[in-house]
Protein backbone atom coordinates (compact mmCIF):
# COMPACT_ATOMS: atom_id res chain seq x y z
CA UNK A 1 0.00 0.00 0.00
CA UNK A 2 1.04 3.29 -0.64
CA UNK A 3 2.58 5.95 2.42
CA UNK A 4 0.10 8.02 3.69
CA UNK A 5 0.46 11.39 5.88
CA UNK A 6 -2.45 12.08 7.78
CA UNK A 7 -5.58 13.94 8.03
CA UNK A 8 -3.33 17.11 8.80
CA UNK A 9 -1.32 17.30 6.08
CA UNK A 10 0.01 20.70 4.86
CA UNK A 11 0.79 19.93 1.27
CA UNK A 12 2.30 21.79 -1.88
CA UNK A 13 -0.55 21.09 -3.34
CA UNK A 14 -3.35 21.73 -1.06
CA UNK A 15 -4.71 24.46 -2.98
CA UNK A 16 -5.78 21.53 -6.13
CA UNK A 17 -7.03 19.26 -2.96
CA UNK A 18 -9.40 21.79 -1.73
CA UNK A 19 -10.89 22.55 -5.33
CA UNK A 20 -11.07 18.61 -6.23
CA UNK A 21 -12.37 18.04 -2.39
CA UNK A 22 -14.86 19.85 -3.57
CA UNK A 23 -15.86 18.36 -6.35
CA UNK A 24 -15.63 14.68 -4.57
CA UNK A 25 -18.25 16.50 -2.09
CA UNK A 26 -20.45 17.39 -4.71
CA UNK A 27 -20.41 14.20 -6.30
CA UNK A 28 -20.82 12.59 -2.90
CA UNK A 29 -24.49 14.28 -2.13
CA UNK A 30 -25.61 13.55 -5.99
CA UNK A 31 -24.81 9.55 -4.69
CA UNK A 32 -22.56 8.99 -7.39
CA UNK A 33 -19.87 6.63 -5.41
CA UNK A 34 -17.60 5.94 -8.58
CA UNK A 35 -16.94 9.16 -9.37
CA UNK A 36 -16.31 10.11 -5.97
CA UNK A 37 -13.71 7.71 -5.07
CA UNK A 38 -12.19 8.43 -8.16
CA UNK A 39 -11.14 12.22 -6.66
CA UNK A 40 -10.23 10.35 -3.25
CA UNK A 41 -7.86 8.32 -5.17
CA UNK A 42 -6.42 11.05 -7.01
CA UNK A 43 -6.43 13.41 -3.91
CA UNK A 44 -4.50 10.57 -2.11
CA UNK A 45 -1.75 10.21 -4.78
CA UNK A 46 -1.69 14.44 -4.89
CA UNK A 47 -1.11 14.78 -1.21
CA UNK A 48 1.20 12.08 -1.42
CA UNK A 49 3.58 14.12 -4.31
CA UNK A 50 6.62 16.12 -2.57
CA UNK A 51 6.35 19.21 -5.11
CA UNK A 52 3.27 21.15 -6.74
CA UNK A 53 1.62 19.58 -9.97
CA UNK A 54 1.41 22.16 -12.50
CA UNK A 55 0.63 20.40 -16.29
CA UNK A 56 -1.29 18.24 -17.12
CA UNK A 57 1.85 15.78 -18.11
CA UNK A 58 3.18 15.70 -14.65
CA UNK A 59 0.00 14.88 -12.87
CA UNK A 60 -0.86 11.52 -15.48
CA UNK A 61 2.07 10.32 -13.97
CA UNK A 62 0.34 9.61 -10.60
CA UNK A 63 -0.57 6.59 -9.92
CA UNK A 64 -5.05 6.62 -10.12
CA UNK A 65 -4.75 10.12 -12.09
CA UNK A 66 -6.29 9.06 -15.55
CA UNK A 67 -6.33 11.87 -18.61
CA UNK A 68 -9.21 13.75 -17.85
CA UNK A 69 -8.84 14.19 -13.99
CA UNK A 70 -4.74 15.07 -15.14
CA UNK A 71 -6.69 17.75 -17.03
CA UNK A 72 -8.64 19.22 -13.99
CA UNK A 73 -5.47 19.33 -11.80
CA UNK A 74 -3.44 21.59 -14.99
CA UNK A 75 -6.86 23.83 -14.73
CA UNK A 76 -6.78 24.47 -11.17
CA UNK A 77 -3.20 24.79 -10.57
CA UNK A 78 -3.53 27.56 -13.53
CA UNK A 79 -6.75 29.26 -12.70
CA UNK A 80 -7.50 28.10 -9.06
CA UNK A 81 -11.16 27.16 -10.15
CA UNK A 82 -12.86 24.46 -12.04
CA UNK A 83 -15.42 25.58 -14.80
CA UNK A 84 -17.14 22.40 -13.43
CA UNK A 85 -17.76 23.47 -10.45
CA UNK A 86 -18.54 26.52 -10.48
CA UNK A 87 -21.05 25.76 -13.07
CA UNK A 88 -22.54 23.16 -10.92
CA UNK A 89 -22.75 25.73 -8.40
CA UNK A 90 -24.56 28.27 -10.40
CA UNK A 91 -27.33 25.18 -11.10
CA UNK A 92 -30.44 26.76 -9.11
CA UNK A 93 -32.15 23.35 -8.76
CA UNK A 94 -28.86 21.77 -8.34
CA UNK A 95 -28.39 23.81 -5.08
CA UNK A 96 -31.46 22.96 -4.03
CA UNK A 97 -31.16 19.26 -4.10
CA UNK A 98 -27.85 19.89 -2.84
CA UNK A 99 -29.43 21.27 0.08
CA UNK A 100 -31.86 19.02 0.85
CA UNK A 101 -29.45 16.14 0.24
CA UNK A 102 -27.59 17.78 3.64
CA UNK A 103 -30.54 17.12 6.10
CA UNK A 104 -29.43 14.52 8.64
CA UNK A 105 -31.38 11.09 7.21
CA UNK A 106 -32.39 12.50 3.67
CA UNK A 107 -30.62 10.87 1.50
CA UNK A 108 -30.41 11.01 -2.46
CA UNK A 109 -34.24 9.95 -3.17
CA UNK A 110 -36.26 11.97 -0.09
CA UNK A 111 -34.29 14.76 -1.42
CA UNK A 112 -35.25 14.48 -5.09
CA UNK A 113 -38.75 13.76 -3.59
CA UNK A 114 -38.85 17.15 -2.36
CA UNK A 115 -37.56 19.15 -5.51
CA UNK A 116 -40.21 17.31 -7.24
CA UNK A 117 -42.80 18.25 -4.74
CA UNK A 118 -41.78 21.82 -5.61
CA UNK A 119 -39.88 22.52 -2.55
CA UNK A 120 -37.35 25.00 -2.77
CA UNK A 121 -36.43 26.11 1.17
CA UNK A 122 -35.89 24.49 4.13
CA UNK A 123 -38.40 27.06 5.39
CA UNK A 124 -40.83 25.75 2.77
CA UNK A 125 -40.31 22.32 4.23
CA UNK A 126 -40.87 23.14 8.07
CA UNK A 127 -44.07 25.18 7.22
CA UNK A 128 -45.75 22.80 4.61
CA UNK A 129 -43.93 19.14 3.98
CA UNK A 130 -45.09 15.99 5.65
CA UNK A 131 -42.04 15.65 7.78
CA UNK A 132 -40.78 12.77 9.91
CA UNK A 133 -39.50 13.61 13.64
CA UNK A 134 -35.84 13.02 12.24
CA UNK A 135 -36.37 15.42 9.40
CA UNK A 136 -37.72 17.88 11.21
CA UNK A 137 -34.71 17.82 13.56
CA UNK A 138 -32.47 17.21 11.13
CA UNK A 139 -34.15 20.93 9.15
CA UNK A 140 -34.12 22.63 12.24
CA UNK A 141 -30.56 22.01 13.35
CA UNK A 142 -29.00 22.04 9.83
CA UNK A 143 -26.07 24.61 10.37
CA UNK A 144 -25.16 22.48 13.59
CA UNK A 145 -25.13 18.99 12.03
CA UNK A 146 -23.40 20.29 9.01
CA UNK A 147 -20.52 22.47 10.58
CA UNK A 148 -17.34 20.52 11.62
CA UNK A 149 -16.92 19.88 15.43
CA UNK A 150 -13.30 21.10 16.23
CA UNK A 151 -11.26 18.50 17.67
CA UNK A 152 -11.15 19.71 21.75
CA UNK A 153 -15.62 19.91 21.40
CA UNK A 154 -14.93 16.38 20.19
CA UNK A 155 -13.11 15.63 22.89
CA UNK A 156 -15.24 16.99 25.44
CA UNK A 157 -18.25 15.39 24.69
CA UNK A 158 -16.11 11.51 25.08
CA UNK A 159 -15.09 12.99 28.20
CA UNK A 160 -19.11 13.65 29.31
CA UNK A 161 -20.04 10.38 28.03
CA UNK A 162 -17.10 8.44 29.56
CA UNK A 163 -17.99 10.13 32.94
CA UNK A 164 -21.31 9.53 33.06
CA UNK A 165 -20.39 6.04 32.33
CA UNK A 166 -17.51 5.31 34.80
CA UNK A 167 -19.81 6.22 37.56
CA UNK A 168 -22.09 3.32 36.98
CA UNK A 169 -19.38 0.77 36.81
CA UNK A 170 -15.95 2.25 36.39
CA UNK A 171 -14.57 -1.01 34.69
CA UNK A 172 -16.11 0.74 31.05
CA UNK A 173 -14.28 2.28 28.59
CA UNK A 174 -15.05 5.15 25.86
CA UNK A 175 -12.88 5.56 22.83
CA UNK A 176 -13.47 8.20 20.66
CA UNK A 177 -12.95 6.89 16.91
CA UNK A 178 -13.67 8.16 13.49
CA UNK A 179 -12.15 10.82 12.30
CA UNK A 180 -11.12 11.67 15.60
CA UNK A 181 -9.16 8.87 16.52
CA UNK A 182 -7.22 9.39 12.69
CA UNK A 183 -5.87 12.26 14.19
CA UNK A 184 -8.49 14.77 12.24
CA UNK A 185 -8.44 18.50 13.55
CA UNK A 186 -12.10 18.52 13.12
CA UNK A 187 -14.69 15.93 12.65
CA UNK A 188 -18.33 15.71 11.19
CA UNK A 189 -19.95 13.59 14.49
CA UNK A 190 -18.62 12.19 17.69
CA UNK A 191 -17.79 8.31 17.33
CA UNK A 192 -17.94 7.07 20.77
CA UNK A 193 -16.82 3.65 21.13
CA UNK A 194 -18.42 1.92 24.51
CA UNK A 195 -17.10 -1.33 26.03
CA UNK A 196 -16.13 -3.02 28.86
CA UNK A 197 -14.10 -6.53 29.85
CA UNK A 198 -15.67 -9.65 29.43
CA UNK A 199 -18.93 -8.01 28.81
CA UNK A 200 -21.31 -9.37 26.05
CA UNK A 201 -23.91 -7.10 23.76
CA UNK A 202 -26.76 -7.85 26.09
CA UNK A 203 -25.07 -6.22 29.18
CA UNK A 204 -23.48 -3.15 27.24
CA UNK A 205 -27.12 -2.75 25.84
CA UNK A 206 -28.82 -2.52 28.75
CA UNK A 207 -26.65 -0.36 30.50
CA UNK A 208 -26.44 1.92 27.74
CA UNK A 209 -29.93 1.92 26.65
CA UNK A 210 -31.04 1.39 30.30
CA UNK A 211 -29.21 4.10 32.28
CA UNK A 212 -26.30 6.20 30.21
CA UNK A 213 -29.10 7.68 27.79
CA UNK A 214 -31.61 8.38 29.93
CA UNK A 215 -29.17 10.26 32.84
CA UNK A 216 -27.42 12.24 29.85
CA UNK A 217 -31.25 12.98 28.30
CA UNK A 218 -31.50 13.75 31.71
CA UNK A 219 -28.55 16.44 32.80
CA UNK A 220 -29.88 17.96 29.26
CA UNK A 221 -26.48 16.33 27.37
CA UNK A 222 -28.16 14.36 24.93
CA UNK A 223 -30.69 16.24 23.15
CA UNK A 224 -32.30 13.67 20.70
CA UNK A 225 -32.65 10.41 20.02
CA UNK A 226 -32.72 9.32 16.20
CA UNK A 227 -32.13 5.57 15.68
CA UNK A 228 -31.38 2.60 17.34
CA UNK A 229 -30.08 0.06 15.48
CA UNK A 230 -29.34 -3.21 17.01
CA UNK A 231 -28.39 -6.08 14.46
CA UNK A 232 -26.11 -8.71 13.62
CA UNK A 233 -23.34 -5.81 12.87
CA UNK A 234 -23.89 -4.70 16.79
CA UNK A 235 -26.12 -1.95 18.92
CA UNK A 236 -25.66 1.54 17.59
CA UNK A 237 -27.24 4.43 19.47
CA UNK A 238 -27.56 7.55 17.08
CA UNK A 239 -28.29 11.13 18.40
CA UNK A 240 -27.25 14.32 19.30
CA UNK A 241 -25.87 15.90 22.10
CA UNK A 242 -24.85 19.48 23.85
CA UNK A 243 -22.20 21.28 26.18
CA UNK A 244 -23.58 23.04 28.67
CA UNK A 245 -24.21 26.54 27.59
CA UNK A 246 -24.14 25.77 24.57
CA UNK A 247 -26.69 25.92 21.27
CA UNK A 248 -24.87 23.76 19.06
CA UNK A 249 -26.17 20.51 18.53
CA UNK A 250 -23.91 17.87 17.39
CA UNK A 251 -24.65 14.08 16.12
CA UNK A 252 -22.88 11.98 18.61
CA UNK A 253 -23.00 7.72 18.23
CA UNK A 254 -22.70 5.37 20.93
CA UNK A 255 -21.24 2.04 19.06
CA UNK A 256 -21.60 -1.26 21.79
CA UNK A 257 -19.02 -3.32 21.31
CA UNK A 258 -18.43 -6.38 23.30
CA UNK A 259 -14.61 -7.20 24.64
CA UNK A 260 -14.03 -10.05 22.24
CA UNK A 261 -14.92 -8.00 19.24
CA UNK A 262 -12.72 -4.78 19.73
CA UNK A 263 -10.09 -5.14 17.95
CA UNK A 264 -12.20 -5.48 14.53
CA UNK A 265 -14.89 -2.90 15.81
CA UNK A 266 -11.43 -0.13 16.53
CA UNK A 267 -10.43 -1.02 13.06
CA UNK A 268 -13.91 -0.57 11.42
CA UNK A 269 -15.01 2.49 13.36
CA UNK A 270 -11.62 4.39 12.86
CA UNK A 271 -11.94 3.96 8.69
CA UNK A 272 -11.79 5.88 7.24
CA UNK A 273 -14.00 4.00 4.78
CA UNK A 274 -12.09 3.53 1.71
CA UNK A 275 -9.14 2.11 4.00
CA UNK A 276 -11.87 -0.08 5.75
CA UNK A 277 -12.79 -1.20 2.19
CA UNK A 278 -9.22 -2.28 0.97
CA UNK A 279 -8.57 -4.41 3.91
CA UNK A 280 -11.32 -5.75 3.40
CA UNK A 281 -10.71 -7.33 0.06
CA UNK A 282 -7.72 -7.60 1.01
CA UNK A 283 -8.76 -10.22 3.59
CA UNK A 284 -10.79 -12.03 0.99
CA UNK A 285 -8.18 -12.73 -1.50
CA UNK A 286 -6.26 -14.29 1.62
CA UNK A 287 -9.31 -16.65 1.76
CA UNK A 288 -10.58 -14.74 4.95
CA UNK A 289 -12.94 -11.75 5.57
CA UNK A 290 -13.14 -9.50 7.67
CA UNK A 291 -16.20 -7.37 9.27
CA UNK A 292 -16.89 -5.10 12.63
CA UNK A 293 -16.93 -8.30 14.99
CA UNK A 294 -13.63 -10.41 13.85
CA UNK A 295 -11.32 -11.50 11.31
CA UNK A 296 -11.97 -15.55 9.84
CA UNK A 297 -10.51 -17.82 8.26
CA UNK A 298 -11.41 -21.13 5.70
CA UNK A 299 -14.49 -18.97 4.57
CA UNK A 300 -16.06 -20.85 2.08
CA UNK A 301 -16.91 -18.90 -1.36
CA UNK A 302 -18.90 -19.52 -4.36
CA UNK A 303 -19.23 -18.26 -7.74
CA UNK A 304 -18.81 -14.74 -7.54
CA UNK A 305 -16.78 -14.73 -4.25
CA UNK A 306 -19.93 -14.60 -2.96
CA UNK A 307 -19.52 -16.39 0.87
CA UNK A 308 -20.96 -19.80 1.60
CA UNK A 309 -20.01 -20.33 5.53
CA UNK A 310 -18.49 -18.12 8.29
CA UNK A 311 -15.52 -19.31 8.99
CA UNK A 312 -13.58 -19.68 11.84
CA UNK A 313 -12.75 -16.73 14.03
CA UNK A 314 -8.73 -16.36 13.86
CA UNK A 315 -8.70 -12.98 16.23
CA UNK A 316 -11.52 -10.48 16.97
CA UNK A 317 -10.08 -8.68 20.15
CA UNK A 318 -6.71 -7.19 19.31
CA UNK A 319 -6.66 -4.81 16.29
CA UNK A 320 -2.79 -5.49 16.30
CA UNK A 321 -3.11 -9.27 15.59
CA UNK A 322 -5.64 -8.44 13.09
CA UNK A 323 -3.05 -6.81 10.98
CA UNK A 324 -0.50 -9.21 12.14
CA UNK A 325 -3.13 -12.17 10.53
CA UNK A 326 -3.55 -10.20 7.79
CA UNK A 327 -0.05 -9.79 6.95
CA UNK A 328 -0.05 -5.76 6.84
CA UNK A 329 2.47 -3.75 8.79
CA UNK A 330 0.43 -2.32 11.30
CA UNK A 331 -0.95 1.28 10.00
CA UNK A 332 -1.76 3.75 13.21
CA UNK A 333 -4.76 5.18 13.20
CA UNK A 334 -3.46 8.28 11.84
CA UNK A 335 -2.13 6.90 8.39
CA UNK A 336 -5.52 5.50 7.75
CA UNK A 337 -6.54 7.27 4.84
CA UNK A 338 -7.31 6.08 1.78
N1 LIG B 1 -17.60 3.39 8.14
C1 LIG B 1 -17.37 2.56 7.06
N2 LIG B 1 -18.22 2.58 5.99
C2 LIG B 1 -19.29 3.39 5.98
C3 LIG B 1 -19.53 4.25 7.06
C4 LIG B 1 -18.67 4.24 8.14
O1 LIG B 1 -16.40 1.81 7.06
N3 LIG B 1 -20.11 3.39 4.91
C5 LIG B 1 -16.65 3.39 9.27
C6 LIG B 1 -15.40 4.15 8.91
C7 LIG B 1 -15.61 5.48 9.54
C8 LIG B 1 -16.38 5.14 10.79
O2 LIG B 1 -17.21 4.04 10.41
O3 LIG B 1 -14.38 6.13 9.82
C9 LIG B 1 -17.19 6.29 11.35
O4 LIG B 1 -18.10 6.77 10.36
P1 LIG B 1 -18.36 8.32 10.17
O5 LIG B 1 -19.43 8.44 9.15
O6 LIG B 1 -18.61 8.96 11.49
O7 LIG B 1 -17.03 8.85 9.47
P2 LIG B 1 -15.71 9.51 10.05
O8 LIG B 1 -15.72 9.58 11.53
O9 LIG B 1 -14.57 8.81 9.41
O10 LIG B 1 -15.73 10.99 9.45
P3 LIG B 1 -16.52 12.29 10.01
O11 LIG B 1 -15.52 13.22 10.57
O12 LIG B 1 -17.18 12.88 8.81
O13 LIG B 1 -17.52 11.79 11.02
MG1 LIG C 1 -17.39 10.31 12.55
MN1 LIG D 1 -20.39 8.40 12.99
Amino acid sequence: MEKHTGDKSNSPNQATIDVLQQMADYYGQTGDEWRIRAYRKCITSLRNYPTKITTREEAAKLPNVGPRLAEKIEEIAFTNHLRRLDNAKAEPSDQVLQTFMQVYGAGIVQANRWVRDGYRTLDELLQKADLTDNQRIGILHYEDFNSRIPRAEVAQHGTIVRKCLQAIDPSFEVIVGGSYRRGSKDSGDIDCIVTRPNTDADHLRNVVLGQLVPQLTAKGFLVASLAITSKDDGSKWHGASRLAGSKTWRRLDLLLVPSDELGAALIYFTGNDIFNRSLRLLASYKGMRLNQRGLYRDVIRGPKRVKVTEGTLVEGRDEKKIFEALGVPWRPPEHRIC
